[in-house]
This record gives C-alpha cells, sequence and structure tokens, in this order.
C-alpha cells in the first residue's frame, strides 16, 4: 500500500505539472482522488500500527495532490483573463445611436445667437398662465371677440383666477416689465396652445419667439430694422417681406408681417391657403394700458413688441410644407436635421 501511495503521488504531480488546460487538470484530479479514496477504504484490512502509518501518508499526499492541482487551477484563471481582456484595436468601432435637439428647438437656439448678437436677452415664462397675465394685463377687455382669437385651453375654471394654457407668448412681457426697469431689449422663446382645428399650418402646440423693446426714443422704423437684420441672418439671403396693418389689443398701431411662401415662391399653393404669402409675426408700438398695467411709464417709454410664429420659421427656412411633421415623431423626418 506504501508504494502504491508513492506511485499516486508520483504521477498525480507529473500528470497535474503537464496539464494543458482547466478541463484536463480537474479530470487527472478526480481520477487520482478516486484512487486515494479506495486506498482510505482499504485501511480496514490494516493492523492498528499500519493504519497510523498509512493514514498519515495518505492524508500528506492527498494535501500535495491537492495543493498542487490548485496552483496549476490559478494558473490557469490567471491566464484566462488575461486573454479576455486582450482587444484589437485596429477593429472598427461600434458606433453608438445618439439623439439629437428637436429641429424647432435647434432653430431657437439659432435665434438667440442672432439676437444677442443685436443686444437682446434670453426670457422665460411658464407655460401654464393666468388669465390675467395672458388676457387682461394685455388690454384684452373682458368679453371682447379678441379673446376669441386665441381659442384657449382652459385648465381650472376659478372664477378669480382662471388658469390656462398660454395662448402666445406675450404674458411675459408683463410678467418681465413688473419684475424690472425700462430700457428693455429682450426675447422670450416658449411653447404656446391654441385649441383650434389643424392643417397644414395651424397646430394646437406650436412655438412663439416673442421680442420687446422698450426705451426713450423707439419707432415702428427699429422694429424693421431689427426684423429685416434677423430674416438676412437666420435665412442667410435677402427675404421679401410685407407689413399688413392688424389689431392687438396690446399694440397700437399694430401690423402682421406675411413672408412670400418659399414652398410656390408666391404662386399660391396649400401651405399659404394659395395667397402666396404666409403669416409669421404680429407686431406693433406697445400700448399705454399696457406699459400702466405693467408699472412702467408711458408718457416716458415707448417700445415694439413682436410675436414670431416660430414654426413657420422653421418651415420657411428648410421648405417643410406641413407644420405637423414637426410633431408626429417620424424619425424618418427628425433625422434630417
Ligand atoms: C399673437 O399671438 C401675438 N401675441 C403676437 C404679438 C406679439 C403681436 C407682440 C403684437 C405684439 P397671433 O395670434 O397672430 O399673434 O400669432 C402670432 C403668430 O403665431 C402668427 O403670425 C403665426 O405665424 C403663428 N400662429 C398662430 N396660430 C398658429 C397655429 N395654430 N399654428 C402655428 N402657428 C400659429
Amino acid at each position: 500500500m506504501n508504494k502504491k501511495l508513492e506511485l499516486i503521488k508520483a504521477e498525480a504531480l507529473r500528470e497535474i505539472e503537464s496539464s494543458k488546460d482547466e478541463n484536463s487538470l480537474n479530470k487527472i484530479y478526480k481520477k487520482h482522488f478516486k484512487e486515494l479514496s479506495s486506498i482510505f477504504s482499504q485501511m480496514g484490512t490494516l493492523s492498528p500500527e499500519e493504519k497510523k502509518v498509512i493514514g498519515v501518508k495518505a492524508n500528506e499526499i492527498k494535501q500535495a495532490i491537492t495543493i498542487s492541482f490548485e496552483n496549476k487551477k490559478k494558473n490557469f484563471t490567471k491566464k484566462d483573463k488575461t486573454n479576455s481582456e486582450f482587444f484589437d484595436i485596429t477593429i472598427p468601432g461600434k458606433k453608438t445611436k445618439v439623439g439629437h435637439l428637436h429641429p424647432i428647438t435647434q432653430a431657437i437656439n439659432e435665434a438667440e445667437n442672432i439676437f444677442r448678437g443685436m443686444g437682446f436677452s434670453i426670457v422665460e415664462g411658464p407655460e401654464l398662465e393666468d388669465e390675467w397675465h395672458n388676457f387682461d394685463a394685455l388690454n384684452f377687455p373682458e368679453d371682447h371677440p379678441a379673446r376669441e382669437m386665441q381659442d384657449t385651453f382652459f385648465v381650472k375654471n376659478e372664477p378669480k383666477k382662471r388658469l390656462l394654457m398660454r395662448t402666445h407668448t406675450s404674458p411675459v412681457q408683463i410678467r418681465y416689465m413688473l419684475d424690472n426697469k425700462p430700457p428693455y431689449r429682450i426675447i422670450v422663446p416658449g411653447r404656446v396652445f391654441r385649441n383650434e382645428a389643424t392643417d397644414a399650418s395651424h397646430e394646437v402646440n406650436f412655438h412663439q419667439i416673442e421680442g420687446l423693446m422698450v426705451d426713450k426714443e423707439i419707432s415702428v422704423a427699429n422694429f424693421k430694422a431689427v426684423i429685416e437684420e434677423f430674416c438676412r441672418e437666420f435665412f442667410n439671403r435677402d427675404v421679401k417681406i410685407r407689413l399688413r396693418p392688424s389689431f392687438f389689443p396690446f399694440t397700437e398701431p399694430s401690423f402682421e408681417v406675411d413672408m412670400s411662401c418659399s414652398e410656390c415662391k408666391g404662386k399660391g399653393c396649400s401651405l399659404c391657403s394659395q395667397t402666396g404669402w404666409l403669416e409669421i409675426l404680429g407686431a406693433g408700438i406697445v400700448h399705454p394700458s399696457v406699459f400702466k398695467n405693467s408699472g412702467v411709464d408711458p408718457k416716458k417709454w415707448q417700445g415694439f413688441a413682436f410675436g414670431l410664429g416660430w414654426d413657420r420659421w422653421v418651415m420657411l427656412k428648410y421648405k417643410i410644407n406641413d407644420i405637423r411633421l414637426f410633431y408626429n415623431g417620424d424619425l424618418r423626418f427628425l433625422n434630417q436635421f
């Protein structure tokens, strides 16, 4: 039995040492462990003295084989790890898909840069507005049909302070003037909401960029200069615009600005309702009542305000023939920007 044990030890250590991979190592260990187990099971046939000697020896051999097995196994694991950490830097990388800003937002950023260049600051206001800021302070008399020009989503029907989704960005004029002293030169980009039927140029949810410039000697000529400069920079060319007299309760005089339709070049199409012109902004000289409601002395200060229908500007720039493309989430359209 002594000889057999010596043989198992020598063979096991040699085979473990020369094993090539973890799989064959495990097999070798199992095989010799089985042989040792059969020696242990035969110990009952030995005399007490022999049992003592053989028992000690068998245990020493079992320990030696196990240590050698563990060391070899560690070696393999280390090698495997090194192999898996290796990577081939010459393999072309996988491109990660990243999103991008919505075309309307990209264009708002562009507009902000142009207006900043003309000394305007960027101001924001709440989309959930109250009736006073959205209508009353802007000189819309209660029950006046002018309120109906902007079909409104009322949110909470409280008699004293009715809440609504703002129908335009003009209420931010009031908020800003109440909080700041003139002169002013601000723009207010933002989302607005109107409860109206949609078509190629009308949405229920669209964007406007409000503008307000107030100082001691401001006239319509300043307005024209600012808008023409903005058009030139935004469209990167001279564009044809026209001013039409209009009505807004918060400006006097008021006018609407149209731009020659880029889709049909002024001939008439579904985008411009066959007129050849697309209305792109409303504007006017700030009404004295609006100044009074905002704590500004109309005898000392004067200025103009305007509201760009931003979606239509972006449509003109990129020759987009339907406003609904901005909002239906079609990636074939959005990924072109
Ligand atoms: C206003 O909203 C005024 N607050 C603009 C203003 C500001 C006038 C300051 C004077 C001084 P209006 O309702 O016309 O005005 O809307 C302004 C622009 O928004 C329009 O010229 C048009 O380009 C755009 N617009 C109006 N309704 C829609 C709609 N449903 N979908 C997309 N664009 C629209």
